[in-house]
């Protein structure tokens, strides 16, 4: 049977399970750039020109081998607009295809819509698991029944276990299973981070970003200073770059932030994993050669290994997991509407306004920062889910719904109620202080707790608490911060209310022209 292989987006991997068992003689391969896709969300004008513009080089890697490519360019005509549009098309069009076989996708919205294409179709359609991670779902379910929470700690151990990663024998490498108490160092004065190896584009991508600025010019970004790689070569080069530069100081420096440095000793490889152009395992594995080398030292080996078999595999099982019903949580019963700084990063906060920066700049920004900054303001603000995932789905990347979801809606804004973490990471300004250079040029002075100069995050920390002490003081790790809370005079905590109640409700939101 000849068939039509439908390629997504995000799974720009020669082994994606689509491609196995291709017939060369007989089968297509699909891919095509679709408005369905480019705009269910107005998506950063750089992840789309990224994934447009990986999405062709890989064709044309396919072509080089002789495979035969059917690509579907944004702006050709007789373009349906649609990804099933697209596969009732190219079945009508190309003579003898009888089947269509795709890899399961990343999305819950369009796995949905998939289970109803054979049907639409009159044709089967055959849905293979996605076997890029290291865990499968049903691994996943398994390792999650009957356990009444799931914590990625346990599930990490697991994971060292079935790859071997950083083991020593049946025992953790060093004796422990995670060094993370070594990994949250200040940046020392003067710290110089790494230099980044520039990525030289080419005429697709020049073609592809002329494409963006004309047809999604309007989406939140920039395109300038785009430096993503778009093959699987330039991202390989990215990896070998991070190992050999930025991984030594990467455990040491994970938690902190500076203004202007956007990137740090982090691996920016989030974009080229989640679209296939890398695979969780290989990464993993030179971090673990570099360490055996002595290139790096345990703690930074651990610690990102455990960023990617641990926290990214968790994540994307709580997802599939969870869904649908996981989305429509909204345990702390938030409903704020997103303020407008979110898009403009005009506020007086300096913290956030840089982490906005570097995101318009670069459709990144680091882990620390979308927790702690962003996040944290929209937990401690009670931004309503819906607005806060419609955000961080549309601004970075590296977002896909399957890893964007439980780590906004679980992990920043506790909506999940506890699946992703054991507690909400609600900090005041001391934290974003401690990890940070942000408050020494910042307006509000972060040893105030109120008064007009006073730093929000102070006061919305507070009140926070305060707000949600119904549902988080039986929550035993919050313990030591209902103490402090219940040390405050009434009179303190009235004033803490009333001064985070006019903060929030003098933030635009929702200003007319804004995304
Ligand atoms: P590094 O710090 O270098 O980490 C190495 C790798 O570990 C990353 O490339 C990533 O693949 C993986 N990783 C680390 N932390 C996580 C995590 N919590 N979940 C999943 N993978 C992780 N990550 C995404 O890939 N897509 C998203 O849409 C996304 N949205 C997020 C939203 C919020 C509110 C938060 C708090 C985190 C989010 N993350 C997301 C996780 C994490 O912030 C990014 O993976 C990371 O910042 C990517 O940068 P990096 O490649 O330099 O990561
Ligand atoms: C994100 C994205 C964008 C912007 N455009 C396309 C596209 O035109 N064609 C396509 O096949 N995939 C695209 N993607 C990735 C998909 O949205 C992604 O495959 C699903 O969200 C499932 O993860």
């Amino acid at each position: 049977m000849a068939a039509l292989r439908l390629i997504l987006g995000d799974q720009l991997s020669r082994g994606v399970s689509a491609l196995s068992g291709l017939d060369r003689d007989a089968d297509i391969i699909l891919m095509a750039e679709v408005m369905s896709e480019a705009s269910y969300v107005r998506h950063h004008q750089q992840k789309i020109a990224f994934l447009f513009s990986a999405m062709r080089h890989f064709a044309a890697d396919l072509e080089k081998e002789g495979i035969r490519v059917r690509y579907v360019r944004l702006d050709d005509s007789g373009n349906s607009g649609s990804l099933y549009g697209e596969v009732e098309r190219a079945l009508a069009e190309c003579d003898g295809l009888d089947e269509l076989i795709v890899t399961e996708c990343g999305e819950y919205r369009l796995a949905e819509e998939m289970a109803g294409w054979a049907d639409r179709l009159g044709r089967p359609v055959e849905i293979r698991e996605d076997d890029r991670f290291v865990c499968s779902l049903t691994e996943f379910e398994k390792w999650a029944s009957g356990r009444k929470t799931l914590r990625m700690e346990y599930f990490y151990r697991e994971m060292r276990k079935k790859t071997g990663l950083l083991m020593d024998g049946d025992d953790p490498e060093g004796g422990e299973w995670n060094y993370d108490t070594e990994n949250r160092k200040k940046l020392p004065k003067g710290y110089r981070p790494p230099t980044r190896k520039a990525v030289r584009h080419d005429d697709v991508t020049k073609e592809v970003l002329d494409l963006v600025a004309d047809r999604f010019g309007d989406h939140f970004g920039t395109l300038d200073g785009f430096s993503y790689g778009v093959t699987r070569d330039q991202a390989l080069r990215q990896m070998d770059d991070f190992i050999e530069v930025s991984l030594p100081k990467f455990g040491d420096y994970q938690d902190a932030m500076a203004t202007r440095e956007d990137f740090l000793n982090h691996s920016l490889l989030s974009a080229y994993l989640n679209a296939g152009l890398l695979l969780p395992m290989e990464i993993c594995e030179a971090a673990e050669e570099a360490y055996k080398e002595g290139h790096v030292p345990l703690n930074a080996a651990e610690g990102f290994i455990r960023q990617v078999i641990g926290w990214r595999e968790f994540i994307r099982g709580v997802y599939w997991l969870k869904m649908p019903a996981y989305k429509e949580t909204n345990a702390l019963k938030a409903d704020r509407p997103l303020p407008d700084f979110y898009w403009t990063g005009e506020t007086d906060m300096h913290c956030v306004a840089e982490v906005v920066r570097s995101t318009r700049d670069n459709a990144y920004a680091h882990h620390i920062q979308r927790l702690m900054v962003t996040g944290n303001f929209a937990l401690l603000a009670g931004i309503a889910p819906e607005a806060i995932n419609e955000w961080y789905l549309i601004v970075y990347a590296d977002a896909y719904e399957w890893v964007q979801l439980p780590n906004t809606h679980g992990m920043a804004i506790f909506a999940d109620g506890g699946v992703v973490g054991s507690k909400p990471y609600a900090a005041s300004g001391a934290y974003i202080n401690r990890m940070s250079d942000y408050c020494s040029s910042c307006r509000f002075k972060v040893t105030k707790k109120t008064g007009d100069d006073a730093c929000p995050f102070n006061y919305l920390y507070w009140d926070f608490l305060m707000r949600n002490e119904k549902s988080l003081r039986g929550n035993h790790r919050m313990g030591m911060m209902f103490k402090n809370l219940d040390r405050k005079s009434e009179e303190e905590s009235e004033e803490l209310k009333s001064q985070a109640k006019a903060f929030l409700d003098g933030l635009p939101s929702g200003t007319k022209g804004l995304y």
